[in-house]
This record gives structure tokens, sequence and C-alpha cells, in this order.
């Protein structure tokens, strides 16, 4: 496709192919510039044949579209290529990832232990430890200028921890994560359309005391869950509101004005039991000019730094609504025409359909919360989740009869007017008991009608038996056509709960780092300090019981090959990798140390670990590449 860029850097292939001529120690610093650069590159780049229908995407094309996948309680985020299905990269979040040095790394320790609440890190150092190393992500969102992705940024929930990450898209790693105050479990993320991202909504899911300080720990009915805005530029929280019933998921609207969230639990039980006793949950939506206005006329308490509203259902705020729907529901998704949010039953066969523009004259009075809802037509057994072909038809999916079943909006209004129509246009078996659907660029004004996944949370006998822990099983729709056609199986491990599917064209990450990157501010100001230059020194800094060792690596080498330090002296090492070439990462693996980490091209990372046992421990990188590779190596000698 026109659009795809050349690579002007020598690509890792033809650097390979062509290295058994080239690999001489003297004669490769120079591959570090432009002398091979038009290589490679050009012939990779084709297009999926996606649209003959066809979901096979030939070796040597490329996909169609990005899907971002959360990894469940792995931490992680997926980088998926449609419709291919092909796993193209793994994000490291909230997890520690061993072929990267994702919370090894001191500028990734940093941003993991720096957005965390002062309890959490004091009750972190009582155990040794700087940050989390687990998380359990749900909801991927990329960023949004004028309702459609800008490909800036994609954030992230951690339920687990009460946490939610940013991630850069121009590099595709994370950096920024920030734990939500006086809110326990971030479940439902979505963020601001309008005019942009703009606020992260965050659905702290698990009602609390607040603050959570040992008071009313037996008083279930003073517990409360918190909506927050965070301010998605700046990650620092903008506001929390107060809810009656447990947060579940969120979505906005498409006109900046409000954001709607489903709730169970209305009930402000904490069993089962009492927590489905009521046939009605509620949905609760919020009006965004309204909370703005209240936190400027100093109604918010300043709770742990942060203005906390109270919107309950008793407190008959002017800035939030309470709208009746059957018993548990779960899925909250805004159709991309902007008119409509649909609360998904889960207990209710329905889904309940409200419309925007209905939301001025609720607050202004005019008509009730239930005369919001101008659908709810049945869909079938759990109704989860619900996305859109960008033609009018809603598909939502449906746990207990493991279906994605289709249906148009507009007949389900009419059947609500008591028109004899029936709105369900076709159900598709999916294999099985599916959780999140979503279709490509459906969550924008430019939903585009032709993927659609269906993430299933059971494979049972769809793949080989890989024993008792079994995969999920991500499916792909083909919805261009009149029909759902079922396309692909693709096991997955521990646990996409959702997915979003984004057009390539929205997207424009970097081939290589930018040296002017301000990941790399703080080691510049370090080596700065000890009078080093980062992209040309190879040199090591003692400073009392601590070594900084400051090396280069151009491929097969690094700037350093043996270096000396004291047992028990604290060692820094920082790799600069000055390889300037598409796809040349280098890493830097300290034997016997439980060290290993990812450089980049034109990239820096540190990593410090202490250097207790004396005798030689040999480094080496540990990314392939080069002909050369095994021999990228050097000594630690550790004196007595
Ligand atoms: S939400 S299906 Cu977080 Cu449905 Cu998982
Ligand atoms: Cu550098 Cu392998």
């Amino acid at each position: 496709m026109s659009e795809e860029k050349e690579s002007c850097c020598v690509s890792r292939r033809s650097l390979l192919g062509s290295g058994a001529k080239i690999a001489t120690l003297t004669g490769l610093a120079g591959l570090g510039g432009g002398m091979v650069a038009g290589l490679g590159g050009a012939s990779l780049i084709g297009e999926a044949r996606a649209a003959e229908g066809s979901a096979d995407v030939a070796p040597g094309k490329i996909d169609e579209y990005y899907g971002f996948w959360s990894g469940g309680h792995s931490g992680e985020v997926r980088i998926v290529g449609l419709p291919s299905m092909r796993e193209l990269m793994r994000i490291p979040v909230f997890n520690r990832c061993s072929a990267t040095g994702w919370g090894q790394t001191n500028e990734s320790l940093k941003i993991l232990s720096e957005g965390l609440t002062p309890e959490t890190k004091a009750s972190l150092a009582k155990r040794g430890l700087v940050t989390f190393d687990q998380g359990d992500t749900h909801h991927p969102r990329p960023s949004y200028t004028d309702g459609t992705y800008d490909g800036r940024y994609l954030f992230i929930n951690d339920k687990s921890n009460t946490r939610i990450a940013r991630i850069r898209l121009d590099i595709m790693k994370t950096d920024k994560v920030i734990e939500i105050p006086n809110s326990h479990s971030i479940h439902g993320l979505r963020n601001q359309r309008y005019p942009k991202t703009g606020y992260v909504f965050c659905c702290g899911e698990h009602r609390i005391p607040v603050p959570n300080t040992g008071i009313n720990l037996t008083n279930p009915k003073e517990y409360v869950s918190i909506y927050t805005a965070v301010d998605g530029d700046t990650m620092k929280v903008a506001w929390q509101v107060m809810v009656s019933g447990n947060l579940d998921n969120t979505d906005a609207d498409y006109a900046g004005k409000y954001t709607a969230a489903t709730c169970y639990n209305s009930e402000e039980g904490v069993t089962v039991g009492e927590m489905t006793a009521s046939p009605e949950d509620h949905a609760v939506i919020f009006n965004i000019a309204a909370i703005e206005a209240a936190v400027k006329a100093g109604k918010a308490q300043k709770i742990a730094g942060v203005d906390v509203l109270d919107g309950r259902k008793a407190a008959k705020s002017d800035f939030t609504r309470y709208i009746p729907i059957p018993n548990s529901p779960h899925g909250c998704n805004a159709s991309p025409d902007g008119k409509y949010v649909m609360l998904n039953g889960k207990l209710s066969p329905t889904v309940s359909v409200v419309e925007w523009a209905k939301l001025d004259e609720l607050f202004a009075g005019k008509i009730t919360e239930k005369q919001c809802i101008v659908a709810q037509p049945e869909i079938g057994l759990g109704p989860l989740h619900t996305t859109f072909d960008g033609r009018g038809n809603a598909y939502t999916s449906v746990f207990l009869d493991s279906q994605i079943v289709k249906w148009n909006i507009a007949d389900a209004i009419k059947q609500r007017s008591g028109e004899k129509v029936n709105p369900i246009r076709q159900k598709i078996d999916v294999h099985y008991q599916v959780g999140h659907t979503n279709a490509s660029m459906a969550e924008t004004k430019e939903a585009d009608g032709k993927w659609l996944v269906a993430l299933c949370k059971f494979s049972k006998d769809r793949f080989l038996n890989v024993g008792p822990l079994k995969p999920e099983n991500d499916q792909l729709i083909d919805i261009s056509g009149d029909q759902m056609k079922l396309v692909h199986d693709g096991a997955t491990f521990a646990e996409p709960h959702d997915a979003v599917i984004v057009h390539r064209s929205k997207i424009k990450p970097l081939d290589v780092y930018k040296r002017t990157d301000p990941l790399f501010d703080d080691l510049k100001a370090m080596a700065k300090a000890d009078g080093v230059d980062l992209e040309a020194d190879n040199k090591v800094i003692r400073d009392g019981n601590k070594v900084r060792v400051y090396m280069t690596s151009v491929a097969p080498a690094f700037g350093i090959t043996d270096f000396t330090v004291k047992a028990g002296n604290e060692v820094t090492v920082v790799v600069t990798n000055l390889d300037n070439m598409s796809d040349l990462a280098h890493g830097f693996t300290m034997v016997g140390h439980g060290v290993c980490i990812e450089i980049g091209p034109q990239a820096s990372a540190s990593v410090t670990f202490v250097a207790d046992r004396p005798g030689v421990h040999w480094y080496y990188c540990q990314w392939f590449c080069h002909a050369l590779h095994m021999e990228m190596s050097g000594r630690m000698l550790v004196e007595a």
C-alpha cells in the first residue's frame, strides 16, 4: 500500500544475509550510519487480501489492522495483526518481563513506582519492593481526537492493584503508570472522544470505606465505589465521584457531554445472594460540565489530595442520574453514530438502549430516567458486550448461549414503540462462552464493519489438549456481508478480556528511537554529572561503593569488553545502542545475576545490581543481532 513507509535503514534480515561478508569487527562500526541505506524493507510490504473477505494474509504481506489485546491477568498488552490474527508483539505493562527487562531496568522501575500512592509505596518498601510485578488488564483503549483514534496513546487498567497505565503508540512502550487513590480495583476504562482524550474514565469496581484506613470495616452500607477522571495528558487525577452500587463498565459519548457506567449490586451487599437480590440495578449517567462546575464551585471534598464529589443516589446531585435497568448489567458501549449507548443485561436477556440526546431533557427535569431508554431488545442468554458495524447494526456477545447476535438498532427502537418488527438479524455460534466482542474501528465515528473478534473464555475441544489449563479462543468473524462468517480460531493465553481494532493508517510507530526522546533524559543527566558522553564514551566511573559502567553497543560488540569491581559494589550498567537500523535490538545479560534487559536501536537503558560474588562473570547480548552475536560478550571481574 502506498502509505506504507519504505525503511530508510537496512533491515535486520538484509544485515544478517550480508553478515558473512562484512563480519569483521573493524568494518562494522560504519553500518550504524547510512552506509547501507536503501536495502531491504520494501519487498516485505504488501496488502492483506482482506477485501476478498479472506483472513489469509500470505507470507510477506502485512495486515490491514492493528488489534490491541488486553493480556488479562498476564498483566500485559498484546499487538495482534488483523485479519491474520498473528500475534505481533507483547507490551509489558504491569507484569515483569524476562525478555525486555521491564520491571528491572531503572527506567521501567521509575515508571512503575513513581505513580503509586504513599501508602502503597510504604507497604511495598516493607517487603523490599518498589512496585508490584503483576497486574490484571481488561480494557485497552487508544486516545481520540474528534471521535477517532489519533495514534498518540493507549490506556489500560489494572483491576488487581487499582492502577491505569499509558502506552506510547510511537514506540509501543508503557510510559506512565498511576495508582488511583480512594478507589478499589479499576475495572471499566474508556476515553473521552470529543474534543479529545482528554479524560480517561475509570470505574473503581469494589465498594470500600473512603478513606480506607480502618474505619467502617464491618459497615458495608458506608462503603462507596468511585468513578475517576484522569487527565490523559498529565496522568493526574482530575476529579472523582462517589457512586451507589458497584461500577462495572463505562463509555463516553461523541459530544464530550456525558458518560455512562453500568452498576451491579445496587443492593450494596457483600455476598452473591445479597448482590443479586433485587431484579433491578442501574446505569449511572455523568454530566461532565456539571461535574467540572461543581468542582470549581468548591463542592468537592479533598481526599488523598483529590477532589471527590458525592454523586450517590441519596445525594440527588445535579451531575449524576441513575437509570434503572434489569439485574446485574455488564458492558456499556456507545454506538459510532454518536446517538446511543448500549447497556448489556448479563443476567437479563436484554440490551437497554439509552439515547444520549434524551439526557439533556433528563438533567433539565423534563423526562424521567426510564424515558431515556429507547429500546430494549431481547438478545439471548447472558448479553455481555456490544459492538457495531457503522451500518446501523449492533453485535452483542451472549455468554450463556455462546453466540454473537447481530441486531438492527433502528428496528429495536421501532419494536419498543409497538411496531411488529424483529430486530434480530442473525445468531452465530462461537466457541465457547464469549466475553468481549469488538469490530474494526467500531468505537470511532469511522466504524467500517469489516471484521469482528469474539473473545471466548473457553476453548475446550477446539485445540490440541495442552493439559488442564486451556487457552482462550479468540475468533475472527467476517461481518462485511449480510451474514456473519466465522473465519479463524486463535488460541490465546490468560486472558484477553477485551480488544480494539485500529486501522493501520491511524498509527505511525517509529523504527528506531530518537536520541532526543525524554525517555533518556535521566540517563543523560546522570552521564553528564559523571562527565560522560552517553553516545560516544565507554567509561567506568567509581563513586565510593558505587560503580557506573557506561558502554555503547554496535553489532557485534559492546564498547567495554571487561570491567573490574570489588565484591559488594553496587554496579549500574548503562548501555547505549548506537546501531541506527530497523530491528537491530541488543541486549545485556549478566550471567548469574538475574539481569537481562533490552536496548532498542538508538536507545539507552540501565540496570543496577550488587556484584557480591568474586570471580569472572560473563555478560552477553541475548538479542540475536548478527552473525557474530554469540561473540558479543564481555567479562565483569569481581575482586574479593
Ligand atoms: S469485562 S468480559 Cu473487564 Cu466483560 Cu471482561
Ligand atoms: Cu547484540 Cu546479539
